[in-house]
């Protein structure tokens, strides 16, 4: 089974019922905006951790009313995503989103060896995109997470995202590791790891998945380009994942959809004992939306 858009995804999403959400320093207009909407199609309720005049300030502002959220006071940004993590851990809520926090003191709250969310694996981020033209959920890893993984994390950041997509019901995922070219150069690390990842799928490693590369781009999304190349690919043009080599590439790789392609993008933060959301400012409100939803979706799964 695959996802044809965002819109499947939130229909799934939807019929597992409202999952509940801890938002670190809430006091965010567009992270508010994000999770009223969410709330109103039936999706999540919030507890919302900051500084609370304010998150009622912006809530009154967009409309949306605090009746059905629980509240936390913390102004303090680090101690509201410490407070929010502890509503995680203490079972009050099934995911954690980040708000108006900086990014990396936000995942080091995370993975806090007291009190964290740490389970023993990688942190990875996995992004989905619903790029026009394609009639498939196109999803990279790791664009925000890992910064140059080696090979043991590439395998890592695979695993949580297979994981996740088989939670959500895929039951095939063609996975290309993706390079600049087809040949491995022992100069190119990306080429040798994709080699080294596509002979631990070829031995069984990748339940579920058929991982092949190295692969440059055109000839992961082309069968056209395969055979001009004259490159065999049982994969043949149909990737669902892309695991990229370091996190620039992922980046640029999931803007350049967005940017040049028109698509919509939405991610998360694998590994965690909970999903976790991890928006940025420039991501759109429907942007936002879907990340909740995906996270929603991973909350029997994470
Ligand atoms: N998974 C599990 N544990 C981890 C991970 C991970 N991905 N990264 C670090 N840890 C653990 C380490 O084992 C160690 O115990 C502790 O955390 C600290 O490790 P450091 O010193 O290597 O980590 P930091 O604090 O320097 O950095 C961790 C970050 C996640 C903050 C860092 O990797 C980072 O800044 N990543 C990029 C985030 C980003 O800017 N994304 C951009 C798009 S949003």
């Amino acid at each position: 089974m695959r996802f044809s858009g965002f819109e499947a995804l939130f229909e799934r999403a939807k019929s597992l019922g409202r999952a509940k959400v801890a938002v670190a320093a809430a006091a965010d207009k567009e992270v508010l905006e994000a999770i009223k909407l969410t709330q109103e199609e039936g999706l999540i309720t919030p507890v919302l951790v900051g500084d609370l005049e304010q998150i009622k300030r912006l809530s009154f502002k967009i409309g949306f009313s605090l009746e059905e959220s629980d509240l936390i006071h913390e102004p303090n940004p680090l101690a509201a995503a410490n407070k929010a993590i502890d509503a995680v851990i203490d079972g009050q809520a099934h995911f954690l989103m980040k708000g108006l926090i900086n990014s990396a003191d936000f995942l080091r709250a995370v993975l806090r060896p007291e009190r964290g969310l740490r389970t023993g694996r990688l942190l990875s981020h996995l992004a989905a995109f619903q790029v026009p033209g394609f009639s498939r959920l196109i999803y990279v890893t790791d664009g925000g997470m890992n910064v140059a993984p080696d090979l043991v994390q590439k395998k890592a950041i695979l695993q949580n995202s297979l994981f996740y997509l088989k939670g959500i019901g895929m039951d095939k995922v063609n996975v290309i590791v993706l390079a600049a070219n087809e040949e491995v150069n022992p100069k190119i690390a990306a080429t040798v790891d994709a080699q080294a990842l596509a002979k631990m799928g070829q031995s069984g490693e990748f339940p579920g998945a058929l991982v092949e590369g190295p692969l440059a781009l055109d000839g992961a999304v082309s069968a056209v380009a395969l055979k001009h190349k004259g490159i065999s690919s049982q994969i043949n043009g149909d990737v669902d994942l892309f695991l990229v080599p370091t996190i620039e590439v992922g980046n640029v790789l999931g803007k350049s959809m967005v940017y040049f392609a028109g698509a919509t993008m939405a991610g998360i933060v694998l590994g965690a004992q909970v999903p976790i959301v991890l928006t940025s400012r420039n991501d759109t409100p429907r942007s936002k939306f879907m990340a909740l939803t995906m996270a929603a979706l991973n909350r029997t799964t994470s």
